[in-house]
């Protein structure tokens, strides 16, 4: 900024006056002033150019610096987390004290406040960029490599995550959210995710219960389990997004679609319609089935 504004400074002063002050022409001026005249310009020119190269040198520092102790940030007891990036949502896999997966989460990250936490990135097709403006700056993702980031939420509260490298058709559709939550707030959302899934069969069977367990029977025996996973069902594919506890995010399919049941449902029957060129396929279910399997996802808290 101060940059910005001396030059802006000069520019004006050189403004103000240039009409002012008659020109020099240099045929009729004498040898002495045109040798006088040259050697001001020359020494501003110089001067102004050392100016910049000892700012942006003393940048330059700083930004190591400030790098350096990035780095550094203690990381013992770090949260640890593996992102993965996909065409075209993010699936963060949290592991345990020994480094084992223990639950997966897509869309919607939660860290604890003031605790460093690990990010392993690495993407399954094309390159992708990790990108939280407001907690670290971009990370590639590269298909078959992984590499590491550290990051730390200093304050509680919400910040957007991005994919910051163009990756195809839905790059401007690839978003998620890092929740930073105070500790023991995190600690329950945390316990929360390692538990499987609710069983609608388990709890009763009335009302919405019948829906739940309908929906649960048609998602496990339908196309849906092949792709998707619910820890404590059969369902156990891998091609997308873990759904064991979907009901509690807010919002689905990399932050396009809000998780209310008309547009799960919409989500549901036609991908396509709200996604355009999303690897999930559309399905052909009737309207009650969808109400259904609305019913049951909406239900895994
Ligand atoms: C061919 C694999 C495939 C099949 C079959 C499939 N899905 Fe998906 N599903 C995906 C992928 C991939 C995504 C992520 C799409 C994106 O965000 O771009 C997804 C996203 C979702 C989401 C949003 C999850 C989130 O956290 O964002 C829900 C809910 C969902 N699918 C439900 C279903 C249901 C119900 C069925 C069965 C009718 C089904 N899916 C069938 C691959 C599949
Ligand atoms: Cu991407």
């Amino acid at each position: 900024m101060a940059v910005f504004a001396a030059i802006l400074i000069a520019l004006l002063i050189a403004m103000h006056r240039a009409p002012h002050r008659e020109t020099p022409d240099p045929r009729t001026m004498p040898p002495d002033a045109l040798v006088g005249h040259e050697r001001t310009a020359r020494r501003w020119v110089f001067g102004a150019s050392v100016l910049s190269a000892v700012l942006l040198i003393t940048l330059l520092g700083a930004d190591m610096l400030t790098d350096r102790s990035l780095s550094r940030l203690p990381v013992t007891d770090a949260v640890r987390i593996e992102m993965t990036a996909q065409q075209w949502w993010w699936e963060a896999r949290y592991l345990d004290a020994r480094g084992k997966p223990e639950f997966a989460v897509s869309s919607e990250l939660h860290v604890p406040v003031g605790i460093p936490v690990i990010v392993s990135l690495t993407s399954t097709d094309v390159i992708h960029t990790f990108w939280v403006p407001s907690l670290h700056g971009k990370k590639d993702m590269l298909p078959g490599r992984s590499t590491q980031l550290v990051i730390q939420a200093d304050k509680a509260g919400t910040y957007r995550g991005e994919c910051a490298e163009f990756c195809g058709l839905e790059h401007a559709l690839m978003a998620f959210n890092v929740s930073a939550d105070p500790p023991d707030a995190y600690a329950r959302w945390r316990a929360a995710q390692q538990a499987p899934a609710l069983d609608p069969a388990r709890d009763g069977s009335t009302g919405a219960n019948v829906d739940a367990r309908r929906g649960q029977a048609l998602f496990l025996s339908s196309s849906c389990a092949q792709c998707h996973t619910v820890r404590g069902t059969s369902a156990a594919g891998s091609l997308g997004p873990d759904l064991t506890h979907v009901g509690g995010r807010a919002m689905l399919a990399a932050g396009t679609v809000a998780n209310e049941p008309a547009k799960l449902a919409a989500w549901i029957s036609d991908p396509q319609s709200l996604k355009p060129g999303a690897t999930m396929p559309s399905s052909q279910l009737a309207p009650d089935d969808i109400r259904a399997l609305v019913t049951y996802l909406g239900g895994l808290r």
